[in-house]
């Protein structure tokens, strides 16, 4: 049992999807002087010569780089460090490895071995993210993301027969988001909104084929989220500062818990933007206390945090208003207050609004 509560994110993404920029993207910037000003806090790498590799990467995409291929497996934990606080609060972990596991067999027993151990973790995470590369959906539409699914559900069923073949039950995480990664690329117009319903509408059979493999009570094919590490163009890096989406991925994963709980607890379907999902969320108190009959086991690292995310005072308060919250909190020396303040006012920041979109799952 870790000594304070940790998120853990898989991201699942083909050869060039941008898994590596992204985390770069998402380090870097959140150790920026100007980040934490705003924010209130800022991350930490757990292991340092990590985090200089990390910062290495991100100073390079600020000089208009890219990162190179990945060719191995990285686990990256950050903890999250509210300003005033003398330690982090929340752990973030992360995963790393080259997408072309995902495209070709392994090249030797070794690497089988190193495969099947990711997957593991991967797989014991609270949150998958399956990425959708923007940049790729723009020049070949729906093909492209219909034989995307479909490849990975075949991958789904492999990893289920071999599992099994050990003896062992895949435990899939049940939030699952599809992800636009290098959303800078799409137009303006397009929100995770629009692209829900294209996705929807386009490539039904095959989200669903996903969420049959990944498990019925998953959320696969209704949580989309746009993605961008950086602004660019395809080969460089205009301008490493500008993100979309990266710091609501943790709280999202905690609304996806507690939107889990809710609906447990019959109130019926939580949808919409994040707006109106906060909303529908309002005085949750009584689920609150019974949250972990709902989740699984994995989440008992998390159930501190969601409670300390107050859901009574509602979730729809602005992201000013909840970093006064979180700054009080912290002086106060209540770190788990000061994180959950933190990461609502993630949630309320306007941009979230177009990077997130929730279906119902009655329109299939
Ligand atoms: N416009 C834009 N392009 C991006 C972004 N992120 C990645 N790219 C592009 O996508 C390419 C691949 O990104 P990587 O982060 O290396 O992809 P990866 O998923 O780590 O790839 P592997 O390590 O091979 O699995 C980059 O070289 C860029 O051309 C982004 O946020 N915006
Ligand atoms: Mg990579």
């Amino acid at each position: 049992m870790p000594s304070r509560p940790e998120v853990r994110i898989a991201l699942f993404g083909m050869k060039g999807a941008g898994k590596t920029t992204l985390l770069a993207s998402y380090f870097g910037n959140q150790q920026r002087n100007a980040f934490e000003e705003r924010h209130g806090y800022r991350l930490e790498a757990a292991d340092a010569a990590q985090g200089s590799v990390l910062l290495s990467r991100y100073y390079r995409l600020e000089g208009g780089n890219f990162p190179i291929g990945t060719d191995g497996f990285d686990t990256l934990r950050f903890g999250l460090k509210v300003h005033d606080l003398p330690t982090p609060s929340l752990d973030v972990v992360w995963y790393d490895y080259p997408g072309g596991w995902w495209e070709t067999a392994p090249s030797d027993e070794a690497e089988r071995d190193a495969r099947r151990q990711a997957l593991e973790r991967l797989l014991d995470s609270h949150s998958a993210i399956l990425l959708i590369d923007s940049e790729r959906y723009l020049a070949e539409g729906l093909t492209y993301v219909r034989s995307l699914l479909d490849q990975f559900r075949a991958e789904i069923r492999r990893i289920v027969n071999e599992l099994s073949a050990l003896g062992k039950a895949p435990d899939f995480p049940t939030q699952w988001l599809i992800a636009f990664s290098k959303a800078d690329l799409l137009p303006a117009h397009a929100s995770a909104l629009t692209l829900a319903q294209e996705l929807r509408e386009g490539a039904a059979d095959q989200l669903l084929g996903v969420r049959k493999a990944v498990g019925g009570e998953s959320t696969f094919g209704l949580e989309y989220l746009l993605l961008s590490a950086v602004r660019g163009d395809g080969r460089s890096v205009l301008d490493a500062h500008q993100t979309l989406g990266l710091t609501a991925i943790a709280p999202l994963v905690l609304l996806g818990a507690l939107t889990r709980v809710a609906e447990k607890t019959g109130r019926g379907a939580v949808w919409g933007t994040l707006a109106t999902a906060l909303t529908l969320m309002r005085g949750l108190t009584e689920a609150i206390d019974k949250l972990d009959d709902f989740l699984p086991g994995k989440y008992r690292v998390l159930t501190v945090l969601i409670k300390a995310l107050r859901t009574k005072e509602g979730l729809t308060v602005s992201a000013e208003k909840l970093r006064e919250k979180q700054r009080s909190a912290a002086r106060r020396g209540k770190a788990l207050d000061a994180v959950a303040y933190a990461l609502r006012a993630e949630l309320g920041n306007p941009e979230t609004e177009r990077a997130y979109f929730k279906t119902r799952l009655s329109d299939e």
